[in-house]
């Protein structure tokens, strides 16, 4: 009986490097050497097995849609897109970080409304909601961490790893908001229409997930 075939979307960037190993150990290797191609769609050494490769944000569209059967998106990605159009099986622990609050090293914050920059503005906005803390969300697209320093905002919300970056700019991290690694997701219609196919996948990562522990 021959495989329907199945399309995974990987975030590229930093996720992609850690992304590739795994699957490689869960016995998905690319056809060719992903990051020395332009293209966007790669064979597998599975016949029915594809990859396409895009930008972390949209890995969630493409799920949800179900252009792509699975993906592997950021925690911070998901929450930001903060849909239940999709299944999350699986956390991958993979490109690990924290997602917090910063602000300039020993800054009070502002008794009343506080200042928020962040590119993410959708769970910026809910998580001070649920601390019952009057916000204004400023959107801001990179470099969060100069809008302190500039007045633009009192808190910034961003990834935080080694916090290097947080030092180098003069600012401390404050509050965790989460922790964050990279999952794997699974369109609700690729799951049910393609189960026996996705199921062995989430199982042999499952398998080299646990193995790595
Ligand atoms: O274009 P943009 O930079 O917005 O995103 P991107 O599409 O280039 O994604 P990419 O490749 O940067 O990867 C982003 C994803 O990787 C995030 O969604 C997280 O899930 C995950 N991840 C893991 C990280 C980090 N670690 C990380 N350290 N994403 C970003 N950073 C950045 C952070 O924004 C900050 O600038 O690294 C800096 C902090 O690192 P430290 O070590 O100095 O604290
Ligand atoms: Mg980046």
């Amino acid at each position: 009986m021959s495989e329907q075939p199945l399309t995974i979307a990987l975030s590229k960037g930093r996720i992609l490097d850690d992304t590739l190993p795994l699957f490689a150990e869960a016995g998905i290797v690319p056809a060719e050497d992903i990051k020395k191609s332009r293209k966007l769609i790669f064979d597998t050494n599975h016949a029915h097995i594809k990859l396409v490769v895009i930008r972390a944000t949209d890995v969630p569209t493409y799920v949800e849609y179900g252009a792509a059967d699975m993906g592997v998106a950021g925690k911070d990605v998901l929450m930001e897109y903060n849909s239940n159009g999709f299944y999350e099986p699986l956390d991958l622990n993979i490109a690990t970080c924290r997602l917090m609050t910063a602000a300039l090293k020993g800054a009070k914050e502002p008794e009343g409304r506080i200042k928020v920059a962040s590119k993410f503005v959708g769970l910026t906005k809910r998580y001070f909601a649920e601390q019952g803390r009057q916000a204004d969300i400023i959107k801001l697209y990179g470099g969060m961490e100069l809008a302190p320093i500039m007045g633009l905002a009192d808190l910034i919300v961003d990834i935080v790893d080694t916090g290097n970056t947080l030092k180098a700019n003069g600012l401390e991290a404050r509050d965790l908001i989460a922790p964050i690694s990279s999952r794997l997701v699974v369109g609700k219609a690729a799951m049910k229409i393609k189960h026996r196919q996705i199921q062995p996948i989430i199982d042999k990562l499952s398998e080299a997930v646990e193995r790595r522990r």
